[in-house]
C-alpha cells in the first residue's frame, strides 16, 4: 500500500504559465467562446477551475480529448455523466480526422446560441473567436490542427509544448487562439499530482519517475484484469514496486555496466508503456469516483 503522505506536494507553475494566464484575461475581450479541454482518462481531475473562472461571464463548452484512451463502458458512463449534469460536453479522439466536422458544427452552433442568449438581432460583422484552453498535453495544438486541416501549431508528448497564444483561421471564418497549458498553481492532494503526472500534463523529474512507477504498482493491485503481467510475462504478481522494475529491466533487457538491472530505465520504460496504452485501456477517473469524492 503506498502512503501518499510522504510524497512531496505536486507544484509546477512556471513563469510561462503565469504569463499565459494573464494574456488571456487581456484577451478576454475579443473572445466570444472558451474551449476548456481535457483529457479522457481523467475528465474532471484534468480542469483548471482557477483558469476557467477567467471566463466565468462567456459561453464555455468543454471537449473531452483522447477517448481511443478508455475503454467504450468508461467513455459511455461519462456521456451518461455530462447528459445528466446539462452540460456542453463534446467527446473526440483526434486520430480520427471525420470526428471533427461534428465537433465544427457544435462550434457554430454553440456560437449562435449564444448570440442569441445574449439578444443579438444584427449580423456579426467580425469573425466569431474561440480560445482552445485547459492544462497542459491535453491536445489543444492537435485540436486546431485538426480543425484547420493542416499543421500550424506545435505539438508534442510533452507538457509546455505551446509557449505563446498563435490566432489561428478556420475556412469557416472562426479565429482559434491556441494558447499554452496553465496548471493549476498548486495541487494539495499527492495522489492527484501522480495521476496528472502520470497523464503527461505535468513533467515527471517533479514527481520522478521511481515515485511514478510505485503509483502504477499500486494502481494495479487494485485491478483485478491484468495487461501488466501479459506485457512484462510476469507468473505472479511482484509484492512492490522494485520487483516490478527488476522485472521490467529483465524483459527489456536493461541493465547497468554488468548484470544490475536499470531501475530507473525500466520506470521510464513502464510510464511511457502505460502512455502509449500498451497496459491497455486506462481511465483514472470515473463518474462514481466523482460521487465518491462528494460523500
Ligand atoms: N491518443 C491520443 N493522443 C492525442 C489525442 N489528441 C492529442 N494527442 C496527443 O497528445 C499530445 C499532446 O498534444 P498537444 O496538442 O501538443 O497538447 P497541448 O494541449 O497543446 O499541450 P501544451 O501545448 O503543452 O499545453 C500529442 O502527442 C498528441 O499527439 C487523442 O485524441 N488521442
Ligand atoms: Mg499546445
Amino acid at each position: 500500500m503506498v502512503n501518499f503522505e510522504r510524497f512531496n506536494k505536486i507544484t509546477w507553475y512556471p513563469g510561462h504559465m503565469l504569463k499565459a494566464q494573464r494574456q488571456l484575461k487581456e484577451k478576454l475581450k475579443l473572445i466570444d467562446l472558451a474551449v476548456e479541454v481535457v483529457d479522457a482518462r481523467a475528465p474532471e481531475l484534468s480542469r483548471n477551475d482557477q483558469l476557467m473562472d477567467i471566463f466565468q461571464h462567456k459561453a464555455t463548452i468543454t471537449l473531452v480529448t483522447k477517448t481511443d484512451l478508455i475503454s467504450k463502458d468508461l467513455l459511455k458512463s461519462w456521456q451518461d455523466y455530462y447528459k445528466k449534469e446539462n452540460r456542453h460536453v463534446f467527446f473526440i479522439n483526434s486520430s480520427q480526422k471525420k470526428a471533427v466536422t461534428p465537433f465544427l458544427s457544435f462550434l457554430e452552433y454553440s456560437f449562435k446560441e449564444e448570440r442569441k442568449r445574449r439578444g443579438a438581432t444584427t449580423p456579426m460583422i467580425r469573425p466569431p473567436r474561440v480560445a482552445i484552453v485547459g492544462v497542459p498535453n491535453v491536445g489543444k495544438s492537435t485540436l486546431i490542427n485538426l480543425l484547420v486541416a493542416g499543421k500550424r501549431t506545435q505539438t508534442g508528448p510533452r507538457p509546455g509544448v505551446t509557449r505563446s497564444q498563435q490566432w489561428v483561421k478556420l475556412k469557416n471564418g472562426m479565429e482559434l487562439l491556441d494558447t499554452p497549458g496553465v496548471m493549476v498553481p498548486s495541487i494539495n492532494n499527492p495522489e492527484k499530482g501522480l495521476q496528472l503526472t502520470l497523464l503527461g500534463m505535468i513533467k515527471d523529474k517533479i514527481a520522478g519517475e521511481e515515485a511514478l512507477a510505485e503509483y502504477i504498482h499500486y494502481m494495479w493491485v487494485h485491478n483485478s484484469d491484468d495487461p501488466l503481467m501479459k506485457r512484462y510475462e510476469l507468473k505472479e504478481f511482484p509484492k512492490n514496486y522494485l520487483e516490478l522494475l527488476e522485472a521490467i529491466a529483465k524483459r527489456y533487457k536493461l541493465f547497468k555496466g554488468g548484470a544490475e538491472p536499470d531501475l530507473r530505465q525500466a520506470a521510464t520504460s513502464l510510464i511511457q508503456d502505460l502512455r502509449q496504452g500498451k497496459l491497455g485501456k486506462i481511465g483514472l477517473q470515473s463518474p462514481e469516483m466523482l460521487v465518491d469524492e462528494e460523500h
